[in-house]
């Protein structure tokens, strides 16, 4: 049985965040036969404050039979920015996507909403049967969608991507994130590991570039940076949000 998470940050969170961030949990729990994982050290909870402002994060990390790691962060920057990001480490013995969510928000109003199954193979193409899957479930109409950066070629043609208008369309964007999520979980459980080597090096090469572009994102960085430094945040973004998958 794992603990439940310490709740002190995230009772501070905009309700959206808590929201989606008890989602991510109790879909996991429902799903998934969750294990314990190492956070590298000093990794778990942080708190930095170099430039003035106080950043605040709480990491939550597990593991499971299909997956290396489970990551659940819920961060906040001073007393206005919230910021979540979840992401879904396959092990590189299973040909899956990852999973992934970022929603970041300042003064109670969110600007950023995206979340993704991205696809993890040479062709960068997600399989037919998530394909099939994916398009079984109904679209929501956002009115503001945006732009993906030049190294978001990660994503999959099913990403979403938006800034939400109002409460209705931030309630359509979690229930899009909880059916994302639902489905992967059951389609993981289903999965059988990969047989040869040239698979597995396929998988450990699509993870590594996955991991690579995302640390591109120059708006992490600098909010990260502000708060806790080049040299550590170099370090925050390779181990902790995007560390690379080892040989297995
Ligand atoms: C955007 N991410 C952002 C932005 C900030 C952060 C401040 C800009 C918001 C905006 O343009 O309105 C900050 N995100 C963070 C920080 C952390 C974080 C500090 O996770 C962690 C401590 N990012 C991810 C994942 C995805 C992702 C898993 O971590 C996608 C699955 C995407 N974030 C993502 C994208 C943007 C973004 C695509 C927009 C980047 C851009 O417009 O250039």
């Amino acid at each position: 049985m794992i603990a439940t998470a310490p709740q002190s940050l995230r009772n501070n969170q905009y309700m959206p965040f808590r929201q989606l961030a008890d989602i991510i949990e109790v879909t996991w729990q429902d799903h998934l036969g969750l294990s314990h994982y190492d956070i590298p050290k000093g990794l778990g909870y942080i708190e930095g404050s170099l430039e003035g402002e106080k950043l605040t994060i709480q990491n939550f990390c597990y593991q499971t039979v299909h997956f290396r790691k489970l990551h659940l962060e819920l961060a906040r920057v001073g007393n206005h920015l919230d910021i979540l990001h979840c992401v879904m480490f396959p092990r590189p013995n299973y040909a899956l996507p990852i999973f992934g969510v970022d929603l970041v928000g300042s003064s109670g109003r969110i600007g950023a909403a995206i979340v993704d199954l991205s696809p993890i193979n040479a062709e960068r193409k997600l399989s037919a049967t998530y394909r099939k899957l994916l398009r079984t479930i109904p679209q929501f109409a956002f009115n503001e969608p945006r732009q993906l950066p030049e190294w978001g070629r990660i994503f999959s043609e099913f990403c979403l991507f938006i800034r939400p208008t109002n409460q209705e369309e931030e309630q359509a964007f979690l229930t899009r994130v909880k059916e994302l999520l639902t489905l992967h979980c059951q389609q993981a459980l289903t999965a059988f590991p990969v047989s040869t080597f040239g698979q597995r090096q396929e998988i450990l090469i699509a993870q590594s570039f996955y991991c690579q572009q995302q640390q591109k994102n120059d708006k992490t960085r600098r909010v990260l940076e502000k708060s806790l430094g080049q040299a550590w945040t170099e370090r925050y973004m390779k181990e902790m949000l995007f560390d690379a998958p080892h040989q297995l």
